[in-house]
């Protein structure tokens, strides 16, 4: 396996510029109105350290605030010396944030992406600011950028970056991950851009995607709109397009598995779990960690615990499910929306089962984590209910595993989340819309023997050990300067299931 110090002697001569939505730092706002900022520690960052630092590579995004911040400049200085590459800040007005941001991003992209076209407010004033927002990214990209050196952009909210950076007839290479869904085609027409943001996309010349299934739906959206058909079997396709060769290839993002495990075994979080436990004693307890986000499915988990304690009433008092909702986006109404739905239902199923003085079957957790209680939580639970109605990844299924250090533990896991591609061998998949499938896996779940567990936990973590964020940020890197594309066939335990997705019953 090629190590990221070696992607970064491979790019030695040349940059790479690096551009998401936020800078990988963040500012805190004082009581006097000053900032203070610390490093991000999100696994792209993580990933990314090794290539960037040392190398002259360099940052670019938002830092996060709309109003003027007094000491940006020394504050960059100082993290870019920390950090060991170079920090550009763009900012954003607050009508940028609003109309690009939470607008074209979030409310549009983000729905239409995950399958939920109906949640789309596919505002006009939003596309302009997004490609507007974009051209503004491209042109700091462009400061940062000489010759020769690869520009490796992000996420949903910069798809159009790639085609600016032409525009200003900039002469790098430039690739685009996606983090979220890739929509099949059927979804993807309803979006009134779809020529416009497709033929942007194909301006970069290597794109990436999470999974197989994310890239045939680019694939059949590019043979519709665009009329062209990708050549190659392997893990990354070409397409050749306006006389330029793309590169079109399926890169499933991991975690820094080592740092999870050290971190779970260490005292604090051990201490933290027992504690837990033995405040919960004598029962399973089954866990679900999310953004406040109406992709993750949580009401439809809920309905799905409440279906399992009616159907199975021998789960009474020996289940407890913790749900850990993480504010998110609270300033779009669907997200204000769904919290209240969300209580409601916990209110509900407590109301109708928990027994006074005793048994509570819902803990309901509102509120952001330390990481060490995050990862009590995840050391604490026998069962991790990871059930969104679809997601890009879903890096908690992964975080939980690696914490599972005695490897006793259940994943039940959405068919729709990009992880299940990888996964699918060790966790109970389900479709997250099958209320009774869900429910039956918990009972599945709670009563599988322990050896079985063990077996599909070491299963689980073999993979997202070997196949972690360093393997993940080296093959997409290697993927993008490699000569050859022959050194890239399709993982040995691909099946045509996969590249579909798949399924459980
Ligand atoms: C997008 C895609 C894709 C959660 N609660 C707390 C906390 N977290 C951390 C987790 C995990 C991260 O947030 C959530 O990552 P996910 O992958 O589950 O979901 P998204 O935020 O939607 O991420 C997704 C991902 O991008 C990467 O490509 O997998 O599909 O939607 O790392 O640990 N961290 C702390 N406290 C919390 O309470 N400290």
């Amino acid at each position: 396996m090629l190590l990221a110090r070696d992607v970064a002697a491979n790019l030695r001569r040349n940059n790479l510029v690096v551009a998401s939505n936020r800078l990988p730092f963040v500012l805190t706002r004082l009581e006097d109105g000053s900032y203070t900022s610390r490093a991000g520690s999100g696994g792209l960052v993580t990933a990314l350290l090794p290539v960037l630092r040392g190398r002259g590579g360099a940052w670019v995004g938002w830092h996060g605030a709309t109003e003027p911040i007094p000491n940006l400049d020394a504050m960059l200085g100082q993290a870019a010396a920390d950090a060991g590459y170079r920090l550009r800040p763009i900012a954003l007005t607050a009508d940028e944030q609003k109309k690009f941001y939470y607008g074209f991003a979030n409310e549009i992209i983000w729905p239409l992406f995950h399958d939920l076209q109906s949640l789309c407010n596919f505002d006009p004033s939003y596309w302009r600011s997004y490609c507007e927002v974009n051209r503004k990214y491209a042109a700091a990209i462009a400061q940062e950028v000489q010759d020769g050196d690869l520009v490796w952009v992000h996420d949903y909210q910069l798809m159009s970056v790639g085609m600016e950076l032409k525009r200003l007839g900039l002469n790098a290479r430039t690739a685009f991950f996606l983090h979220i869904p890739f929509p099949p085609l059927d979804i993807y027409l309803k979006l009134p851009w779809r020529f416009a943001l497709l033929h942007a996309l194909l301006e970069y010349d290597v794109i990436g995607f999470q999974t197989l299934r994310d890239r045939r739906n680019f694939l059949q959206c590019v043979r519709a709109l665009a009329g062209v058909r990708s050549t190659g079997k392997g893990q990354i396709v070409s397409l050749r397009y306006q006389e330029r060769d793309i590169r079109v290839g399926s890169f499933p993002i991991g975690i820094d598995y080592n740092d999870f495990v050290r971190h779970a075994a260490s005292a604090e979080v051990a201490a933290k779990a027992t504690q837990l436990r033995a405040q919960l004693p004598n029962r399973q307890l089954i866990l679900g960690v999310d953004r406040l986000d109406y992709t993750k499915g949580i009401p439809h988990r809920l309905e799905a615990f409440r279906n399992a304690l009616v159907r199975y009433p021998e789960l009474h008092e020996r289940v407890t499910l913790i749900q850990v909702v993480v504010p998110s986006r609270e300033d779009i109404p669907q997200y204000f929306e769904l919290k209240a739905t969300i209580e409601k239902l916990v209110g509900e199923i407590n109301g109708q089962f928990t027994r006074p003085g005793g048994w509570v079957p819902i803990h309901y957790v509102f509120r952001p984590l330390q990481a060490a209680d995050l990862l009590a939580y995840y050391r604490a639970a026998e069962i991790a209910l990871i059930t969104p109605l679809k997601d890009g990844m879903n890096l908690v299924a992964k975080e939980y595993c690696a914490c599972s250090i005695e490897e006793e533990c259940v994943v039940i896991m959405s068919e729709f989340a990009g992880a299940a591609a990888q996964l699918q061998r060790g966790a109970l998949l389900v479709n997250p819309y099958d209320i009774e499938g869900v429910a039956d896996a918990v009972w599945q779940a709670y009563r599988m023997a322990p050896r079985e567990r063990r077996a599909r936990m070491r299963r689980l973590r073999r993979t997202i050990c070997e196949q972690d964020i360093f393997w993940w940020a080296d093959s997409f890197l290697r993927g993008a300067i490699a000569k050859d594309l022959s050194a890239f066939p399709l993982p040995e335990d691909y099946s045509p299931q996969s590249d579909l997705g798949p399924v459980s019953h």
